[in-house]
């Protein structure tokens, strides 16, 4: 595919970059995280595409390492370079796809890029999919636990969009479920989404969990998810995902 041949030479120059989207309390509208997506001009700008278009191209083979290796590079360096700055400190969230967990080196290049830059596990949080978790042998939950103890947040992303079983609790404990925005979207209006949400906030704060509501644009959807106890949200109504200076700006004002 003409896509992969473009990200491959992409990588090896300086096509990609990092934009960055806020995480607000509910409670005080603080930013307390943001989450790192990635973005994509190749020179060629007729291939141009978003991650939803280019990470499942990407999966299909080592690109994705490649490609998740330079995001956890980026994401380092930029926090590295915030902290020299004297900016308020602010955890970075990271999408990590199964592909790049499933690789038994990946715990190791984490660490090592951490070393590196003089960085914390507890100045991350990585995004994880149902689906990963889910089929996740003992040995990566086993990586997962020890990363998670050394203060690293786990996420559930997407939750609400597959099956949203839970069970995986039962082997593993996460820090927080970040609800499907198509969810959030339709819940004020649709009396089912709204009883799914519901059960989503109870059972996740009855298991300890902290519940950010992804993908709010309108005030009665803030309203709704703020009500029903989200404790955190993501949302074009508060901030678009934006590039580096524009958070460190954002951040010191
Ligand atoms: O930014 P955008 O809305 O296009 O993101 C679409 C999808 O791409 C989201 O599901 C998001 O999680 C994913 N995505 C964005 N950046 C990254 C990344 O750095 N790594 C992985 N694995 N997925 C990403
Ligand atoms: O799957 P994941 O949650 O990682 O996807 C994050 C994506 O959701 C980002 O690419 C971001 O651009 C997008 N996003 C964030 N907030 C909103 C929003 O309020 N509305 C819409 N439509 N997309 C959003
Ligand atoms: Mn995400
Ligand atoms: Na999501």
């Amino acid at each position: 595919r003409a896509i992969a041949g473009a990200l491959r030479q992409s990588l090896e120059g300086d096509d990609f970059h990092l934009v960055f989207q806020p995480q607000i309390d509910f409670n005080d509208y603080h930013i307390q995280a943001c989450e790192a997506l990635l973005r994509w001009q190749p020179n060629d700008t007729s291939l141009q595409a978003m991650p939803s278009e280019f990470i499942p191209i990407a999966e299909r083979s080592d690109l994705m390492i490649r490609l998740g290796q330079w995001v956890i590079r980026s994401a380092c360096r930029q926090l590295s370079k915030w902290r020299a700055q004297g900016l308020p400190h602010i955890r970075i969230d990271l999408n990590i796809s199964g592909k790049q967990l499933h690789q038994s080196s990946f715990f190791n290049f984490l660490n090592e890029v951490l070393d590196e830059y003089g960085l914390q596990a507890s100045d991350f949080g990585i995004e994880l999919t149902e689906d990963v978790l889910t089929g996740a042998d003992s040995n990566l939950l086993a990586q997962l636990t020890h990363m998670r103890d050394a203060g690293m947040k786990i996420a559930v992303d997407d939750f609400g969009s597959g099956y949203s079983s839970l069970n995986f609790l039962k082997h593993f404990s996460v820090d927080t479920l970040k609800i499907d925005r198509a969810l959030i979207a339709k819940a004020p209006e649709s009396a089912k989404e709204q009883a799914i949400l519901e059960a989503i906030v109870q059972l996740g704060h009855k298991l300890n969990l902290q519940i950010v509501a992804e993908g709010i644009e309108t005030e009665l959807q803030a309203v709704f998810c703020k009500q029903l106890g989200c404790d955190q949200a993501q949302g074009f109504l508060y901030h678009k995902p934006m590039p580096a200076p524009q958070l460190a700006q954002l951040l010191t004002s």
